[in-house]
């Protein structure tokens, strides 16, 4: 197997290994190193290329990929190279380091779309020519600027960027999210940039965000349920200080110079840090501007003069916006409360009035609403229109029309709350008799029937109480109810739109499968199963042993059948004509589903921390 060493150092630029293997394939010569800092293309970033030296024959690596648990390099090549042979490995660099530094960009955008949206799931990242990140859900158009803004506060704060090797345990324990494809042949492994949940990661990263440099959205596209985030970073730049092959150009400088300034200024605006360690960072002895300015020396004199000019005209103006800072605690900011403040007159500033105002926080729906409008549109595509009925409601609609009668013993599994009638009484047969909190949104079955619109093909979502509450129960929790009522409706046209919501909110690799179960308003009737995003069915994931998410293979979405002939009787249909499905899930452990979202305790969603909210 390779040793992967583009994994543990993605700054490593030359290597020396041997050849574990070497064979011919028409004109390309397909080498196996022992070593590798050659990255294989996958996840979305590109291959590298490079070159590898033997003792008298060089090959030039086009292309690497990973077969089984070694990389193949695809070269193509002057001389001889043999299993055996030890050789000298050089990436070429300046491709390797604007992929990492497009794939770090593709985790900063992906932190900043989580920061001013709600409700994406990621689905894929392509970091080559045209890069992008792909979810599931959508994005409108005017939160462009607000995304592109927040990326580029991130690189501004130059935040470190950290890589972990995992087991699938602590990978799903640590991760923000689960990708539906881990791979199977490369280490698992999560990468971190401070201040943000982990990522699952096989690629090659910069070390902190600010090597990134400018990032620019440059589209929002949506399309079927998904939504590509488009981005573009300044490929001119070489931010890497570490580079040590080539001189950097004067023009080079000037570029880095203004870089360092857009990003001096927006850490200055983002109001995080003391003044005095704003000027550490940026104007002392170790700061990006000191670095650059230091190399004017090695650039040819007759340019050294333009170069110093620009140099010290950003030194300036940085100077100049820091001694307009107010203080962090001034803006009554978190910050505030950092003991390293100092405390010193110098350092309080005064308020510059024409500065631009700084924006208040902007909240977001609740995830199960966000859960709530992903349903409704899903089922919207396919003619199923959202209604609502009541909450409270006679238990007439609740279990009586749904053959439930008065002393039926199915009537308590839903553990049901009663309302108390004021005063008198309430009558002991007919449709209004006792009042409950709906336990659940099957309700509305006969209420839209009486409608006497047919056919039917309703979503009913609303909220539901029950006298439960333990880690996966709520009192009050919401389900979404299904029917559809015609002539001649089938199984099959049951099992079409349940594969067709599966799909949809789940992913388009996912399988439903029908258990017989029971319930008095269908018949028959199912508990529906979804395939597990993690494991495929399986029960085991990639490299793991029992599937933490689902243990079997399959997670259980909720109960559905073939309308009660009764049920239709109730609301005054003719069973002999009409037929219909129906089917009912719970809101919250639908959304629970969703590979990646793992939820321990189902009573968060309604605690109201929004140290937990505000991640969703
Ligand atoms: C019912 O409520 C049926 N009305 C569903 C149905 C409709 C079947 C139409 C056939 C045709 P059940 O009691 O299993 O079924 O609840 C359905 C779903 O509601 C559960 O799978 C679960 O996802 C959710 N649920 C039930 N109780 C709670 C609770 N206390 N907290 C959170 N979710 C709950």
């Amino acid at each position: 197997m390779t040793d992967l060493i583009y994994l543990k150092d993605s700054y490593r630029k030359t290597l020396k290994t041997k050849i574990l293997k070497a064979e011919r394939k028409g004109d390309v010569l397909l080498v196996v190193p022992k070593d590798c800092i050659f990255y294989p293309q996958g996840g979305g970033q590109p291959s590298d290329t490079g070159r590898i030296k033997g003792k008298s024959s060089e090959a030039r690596v086009l292309h690497a990929r990973m077969s089984g648990g070694n990389v193949v390099l695809e070269c193509s090549l002057t001389g001889t190279l043999n299993a055996g042979d030890a050789v000298e490995c050089t990436v070429n660099w300046d491709r390797r380091f604007r992929n990492m530094r497009r794939h770090t960009a593709g985790h900063v955008i992906h932190e900043a779309v989580m920061s001013v949206t709600a409700g994406l799931t990621p689905l894929r990242a392509d970091h080559g020519d045209n890069p992008f990140i792909e979810y599931a859900g959508s994005i409108t158009r005017d939160k462009t600027d607000p995304i592109e803004v927040k990326a580029n506060e991130i690189v501004a704060r130059d935040l470190p960027v950290t890589a972990e090797f995992v087991s699938f345990d602590q990978l799903s324990e640590k991760a923000a999210f689960i990708p539906p494809h881990l791979p199977n042949n490369k280490p698992l492994r999560i990468v971190t940039i401070e201040g943000y949940r982990p990522v699952p990661d096989g690629g090659t990263q910069v070390s902190s965000t600010g090597e990134v440099g400018p990032i620019r959205i440059t589209g929002i596209e949506n399309r079927d349920d998904k939504v590509r985030v488009e981005y573009a970073i300044n490929e001119e730049s070489k931010t890497d200080t570490t580079q040590e092959e080539g001189g950097i150009s004067a023009q080079e400088i000037i570029s880095l110079l203004l870089e360092v300034q857009s990003s001096a200024f927006s850490l200055i605006d983002s109001h995080e840090r003391s003044a005095d360690d704003l000027r550490i960072r940026l104007l002392g002895s170790k700061s990006p501007l000191t670095g650059l300015t230091r190399k004017i020396r090695s650039i040819p004199k007759s340019d050294a003069s333009r170069v110093g000019i620009v140099a010290n005209e950003v030194k300036k103006s940085i100077e100049q916006k820091l001694s307009g800072y107010i203080r962090p605690e001034l803006l009554n900011r978190e910050a505030a409360a950092s003991p390293d403040l100092p405390d010193s007159d110098t350092d309080r500033g005064y308020f510059d009035p024409t500065e631009p105002g700084s924006s208040p926080p902007v909240g977001h729906l609740h995830i199960v609403s966000q859960a709530i409008t992903e349903i409704t549109d899903i089922f919207a595509r396919i003619g199923f229109s959202r209604v609502r009925h009541p909450e409270v409601d006679w238990d007439w609609y609740a279990f009586e029309s749904l053959n439930m009668p008065l002393s039926h013993p199915a009537r308590d599994e839903w553990e049901t709350f009663f309302i108390e009638y004021p005063g008198t009484r309430p009558p002991e047969k007919g449709k209004f008799t006792r009042i409950v909190l709906t336990p659940h949104t099957s309700n509305g079955q006969v209420r839209e029937m009486e409608k006497g619109e047919l056919p039917i093909r309703m979503i009913n979502i609303a909220k539901c109480y029950r006298r439960q509450s333990d880690v996966s129960h709520t009192p009050m929790f919401h389900q979404f109810e299904g029917l559809y009522v015609d002539r001649g409706v089938s199984i099959a046209h049951l099992k079409g739109v349940i594969m067709y919501f599966a799909r949809s909110f789940y992913g388009s690799d996912r399988e439903i499968r029908l258990r017989p179960f029971h319930f008095q308003f269908t018949e028959p009737s199912f508990e529906i199963d979804v395939s597990c995003g993690i494991c495929h069915g399986k029960g085991v994931p990639p490299g793991g042993s029992v599937c933490r998410l689902c243990k079997s293979g399959w997670l259980e979405l909720g109960g559905a059948g073939m309308v009660h002939p009764n049920v239709l009787k109730a609301a005054g249909i003719d069973p002999k004509i009409y037929n219909g499905f129906a089917f009912g899930w719970g809101v919250e452990r639908t959304y629970m589903m969703k590979s990646g979202t793992k939820i321990d305790d189902l009573r968060i969603l309604y605690g109201n921390d929004i140290r937990f909210l505000e991640q969703f």
